[in-house]
């Protein structure tokens, strides 16, 4: 049994108690310990904004899979889709509330390349080289999308069209933009950012920003 840390504990009760209370608990109470709200939609991206065209656009997954797969702009739209409302957070200290999204749940993806049993950690590709890594069970939760729709419109390029990862639990860098594949591994390593010194994992509610 992993011994319990007190303040973890704490938060995690915190956090499961706001998710219970949903879209009704105040701003402040949606809003990470060290966080500012904005209602504007800052662009954040290291190096130069690629420019990735849906016709040739390309989702390739491979590692520790059964079923190693590649799927071309049609292939992934006939995929389920959802849409979602949360809230987003960034490690540079803006919160976004209420941003709505569509894509296709990662899950389905996961269903289809079915992981082998000692895949743990994923590695996230991007076009323009940004990786960044996630444990696959958080990537199994049910707000992980393949998110190719913001605010009721295609998504645009500076915010990772045509498509992007977006996973609302983690500080936003997990959310690769212009997104190109999953590598499946067997134990963690660390991203693009994550090797500068941001965290292995990033939870905004307990300031995983560093180390
Ligand atoms: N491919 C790629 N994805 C990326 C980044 C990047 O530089 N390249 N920056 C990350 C960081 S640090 C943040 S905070 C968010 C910002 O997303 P936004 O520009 O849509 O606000 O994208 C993340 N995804
Ligand atoms: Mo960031």
């Amino acid at each position: 049994m992993p011994i319990l840390d007190p303040l973890k504990r704490v938060q995690d009760l915190r956090r499961a108690a706001e998710r219970r209370g949903g879209r009704s608990a105040s701003p402040e109470g949606r809003t990470p310990p060290g966080q500012v709200l904005t209602e504007k939609f800052p662009v954040l991206t290291y190096g130069p904004t690629p420019r990735v065209d849906p016709a040739t656009w390309r989702l390739k997954v491979w590692g520790l899979v059964e079923a190693p797969g590649e799927w071309d702009w049609e292939g992934i739209q006939a995929l389920p889709q959802q849409e979602q409302t949360v809230d987003i957070h960034c490690v540079t200290r803006w919160s976004k509330l209420d941003t709505r999204w569509e894509g296709i749940p990662f899950r389905e993806i996961a269903a289809l390349v079915r992981p082998r049993p000692e895949a743990d950690h994923v590695m996230i590709h991007c076009y323009g080289g940004y990786t960044t890594n996630m444990r696959l069970d958080e990537l199994m939760d049910d707000d992980v999308l393949l998110a190719h729709r913001y605010d009721g419109l295609p998504l645009e390029r500076e915010h990772g069209g045509p498509m992007r990862l977006l996973v609302p639990k983690l500080y936003l860098w997990k959310s690769a933009k212009w997104l190109s594949g999953f590598e499946f591994m067997q134990g963690d390593r660390p991203g693009f950012w994550e090797r500068y010194g941001y965290h292995m994992h990033g939870d905004p509610w307990v300031e995983e920003r560093f180390g």
